[in-house]
């Protein structure tokens, strides 16, 4: 990291037109969180700013406690949906029950998270609702998707040390998941005195009720902070079928083991294809090609 800076800082969170920056070494008298307007320069390159970008702000209005944003710095990566730049471990949280565990949510969530490139933690959640012998039984699954998830509960405290541990380590990490599954419980458990709002699941399939609208980054502790997002239900298929493999982390094991005869293979049923059938996600790899290679197959005269 560059030298702090008076003017440099990091996005925090996004509230309708305004950036709020929190201020790396804010100058005696100078708030640490400024509202920030971004320079009409920035906006005409289109260069959209996320939560999580470092930034220089100019004017700074220390008793309005205002800045302009002049300034976004390349990103070391970005998390698509939901937008944080620069997060070095993304968290997946998926509800062991209420809602229900589903595969094919799971692994699009996965997916999303393992095309940033970075280290992804799957945390199963609510594992208060589920017997010991279901807990591990959904654990012995998932590890057969090349995860090893952390089983927690906000009701029991189980699991919440090895995420502090994992929060600690990491400058910023982004919790992400479908509604409902306890985020936001989660992050107040680990941090107490923050109060996120939280809202209880309803309906006959236990759905989260969208209760986080913004993506924000709270201080976990020193030079480390953790992104509580909203939740949604369905992240789209990452973009291209030829890179989807690199996403499957048991598949990724299978290729170092087996490389393909041709290094195009989609692992369908070419000539020379070394990978198995024999694994949970098989058939939800084979789809995700084909939906993707459909959506990419140009349309008649247009
Ligand atoms: N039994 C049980 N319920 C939990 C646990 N964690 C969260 N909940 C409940 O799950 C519901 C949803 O929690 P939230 O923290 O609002 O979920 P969220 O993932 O932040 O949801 P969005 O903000 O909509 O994305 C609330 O009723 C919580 O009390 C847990 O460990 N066990
Ligand atoms: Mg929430
Ligand atoms: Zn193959």
């Amino acid at each position: 990291m560059s030298e702090a800076a008076p003017d440099g800082g990091m996005v925090v969170a996004l509230q309708a037109n305004y950036l709020e920056v929190e201020l790396d070494a804010p100058s005696p008298g100078t708030p640490a969180r400024l509202l920030c307007t971004r320079r009409t320069r920035l906006n005409h390159r289109g260069a959209a700013v996320h939560v999580g970008d470092r930034v220089t702000v100019e004017a700074i209005d220390p008793i309005q406690a205002r800045a302009v944003v002049s300034a976004v710095e390349p990103r070391s990566s970005f998390l698509v949906r939901p937008p944080v730049a620069n997060a070095s471990c993304v968290l997946v949280a998926l509800a062991a029950e209420q809602p229900a565990f589903d595969a094919d949510q799971a692994s699009r969530f996965l997916l999303t998270a393992e095309q940033t490139g970075l280290q992804v933690q799957l945390v199963l959640t609510k594992c208060d609702l589920l017997a010991p012998e279901q807990q591990l039984a959904l654990k012995q699954r998932l590890e057969g998707w090349g995860y090893a998830p952390v089983m927690v509960s906000v009701q029991t405290g189980l699991g919440l040390d090895p995420l502090r541990a994992v929060l600690a380590s990491q400058a910023i990490t982004v919790l992400c998941g479908p509604s409902g599954v306890g985020k936001s419980s989660l992050i107040n458990a680990l941090l107490p005195g923050l109060a996120l709002r939280v809202g209880a699941v309803s309906g006959r399939l236990q759905r989260g009720r969208h209760t986080t609208r913004h993506v924000e980054l709270h201080p976990f502790s020193p030079g480390a902070r953790v992104a509580d997002t909203p939740g949604f239900n369905r992240p789209d298929l990452p973009g291209d079928a030829r890179n989807l493999e690199v996403l499957f982390p048991e598949l990724r094991d299978q290729l170092t083991i087996h490389p393909c005869r041709f290094r195009d293979c989609l692992h369908r049923d070419e000539p020379g294809c070394g990978v198995s059938r024999d694994w949970e996600r098989y058939g939800f790899y084979r789809g995700a090609v084909e939906e993707l290679l459909g959506i990419s197959r140009p349309s008649r005269g247009g």
